[in-house]
């Protein structure tokens, strides 16, 4: 097979003439800033971000969609505070670095002959779902957290399964590449000295992209780090700015609660696996014994803040009904439709003291885009798991 392919393409070694026009030129690019030592570089802080974006993308999916061997504990507090915020950081400071990339080696593209070989063949063919996918992550990404949805497709699988197909050419690349990236990276002669002709060197360029990269970080981690909040010129959301001071995903008004929730015939039930069906009014839960809890909202979009919460321990409300303490537990909302309006509570997550329906926010009762009358706030969740006007608890 291999025979006789590489038999027609040497004859075709040099382009025809008709061809050798525009980017078939000979030294139709000039600029050394597209050397391999560049791509090398580009590649390496590439192949680490997407790293990283894929270990923190799968950790959040997979608390999300727990397998049954998975097992997300309610400590380290904050652990997915940090892993999301990484993974969005991550993501958007790969945007300058990407597009730096294809800049770098497109050339490559008129390459002659196209194909060489079959290995060279699937080495080219590779990079459709390599260059598609990194496309596809990073603009769906950046779509989401802006929630902004050009797209019929439903983002969070979409997200998922080209994440697969991304990192899955990514090995293959990495393993065509190794070697030749390696020697690029070790070459020593003209480090970053050597003019491209239209004045960068290649230190200059390089030093532009992760300039840019960090720029892009600057004016957007501020949405999860308080101290750099001001500098968070295009962060979609302030960790600050909201009701209560704290920002809010779908109001009321959008969830279309605000008449259920502010009704006096309001009860949250406790059912299913227990042994003492409960219907409390809210001035029933406000008589129970109350609990402090600093916990974050951290929003799988990246942002993320702490609040003060106070409210009835879930683990006190499934006491109080008999339920099982191995038993999962579904938290359902008033909301009649949308995807957020249910969660479901692993065991320790359930009884951690600080898992809270909470009542209160910044010591004032909850605001109605909080979740008034009551809503779920738990240790080291991600926010679609933080149910708010909390109307029934489930013992599964
Ligand atoms: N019932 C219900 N609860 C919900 C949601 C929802 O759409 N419906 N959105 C969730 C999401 S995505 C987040 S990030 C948090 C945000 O909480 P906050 O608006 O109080 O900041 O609420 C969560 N709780
Ligand atoms: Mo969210």
């Amino acid at each position: 097979m291999v025979r006789p392919l590489r038999g027609t393409l040497t004859r075709l070694t040099r382009p025809p003439d008709r061809l050798r026009v525009g980017p078939f030129r000979e030294g139709a690019f000039t600029s050394s800033l597209h050397s391999q030592r560049t791509a090398a570089w580009l590649g390496l802080f590439l192949g680490i971000s997407f790293s990283v974006c894929f270990v923190t993308g799968l950790a959040s999916h997979a608390i999300q969609h727990p397998p049954a061997w998975f097992h997300w504990p309610a400590r380290p507090v904050g652990l997915y505070r940090a892993t999301q915020g990484i993974h969005v950081a991550a993501g958007l400071a790969s945007i300058p670095v990407l597009l730096a990339k294809l800049w770098t080696v497109y050339p490559r593209l008129w390459t002659w002959p196209p194909l060489e070989s079959l290995a060279h063949a699937a080495e080219r063919l590779s990079l459709l779902p390599l260059v598609g996918g990194a496309v596809f992550m990073l603009f769906s990404g950046l779509a989401d957290i802006a929630l902004w949805y050009p797209w019929t497709f439903f983002f969070p699988a979409a997200h998922f399964w080209v994440a697969w197909i991304t990192i899955g050419a990514l090995v293959v690349h990495v393993g065509a590449k190794a070697a030749v990236t390696a020697a690029a990276l070790r070459r020593t002669q003209g480090a970053g000295t050597v003019s491209s002709g239209a004045g960068l060197t290649r230190r200059g360029f390089l030093t532009t992209v992760a300039a840019g990269a960090g720029t892009l970080t600057l004016t957007t981690v501020g949405q999860t780090l308080r101290p750099l909040s001001r500098l968070g010129l295009l962060a979609p959301r302030r960790p600050d700015v909201g009701p209560q001071g704290l920002p809010v995903n779908k109001t009321a008004r959008d969830a279309r609660v605000v008449h259920l929730a502010r009704q006096p015939s309001w009860r949250l039930l406790v059912e299913g696996k227990v042994t003492t069906p409960l219907s409390l009014t809210l001035d029933d839960l406000r008589a129970l014994d109350q609990r402090e809890a600093r916990l974050p909202i951290a929003c799988v979009e990246g942002w993320s803040a702490n609040a003060d919460w106070r409210g009835v321990p879930v683990r006190a409300l499934l006491e109080m009904a008999g339920a099982d303490a191995s038993s999962h537990v579904a938290v359902e909302s008033l909301q009649a439709k949308g995807l957020y309006r249910k969660s479901v509570l692993n065991p320790s997550h359930a009884r951690h003291p600080d898992t809270l329906l909470a009542l209160a926010l910044g010591g004032e009762p909850l605001h109605i885009d909080h979740g008034y009358p009551a809503r779920l706030v738990a240790p080291n969740q991600p926010g679609v798991m933080q149910t708010k006007w909390v109307a029934r608890l489930v013992v599964l």
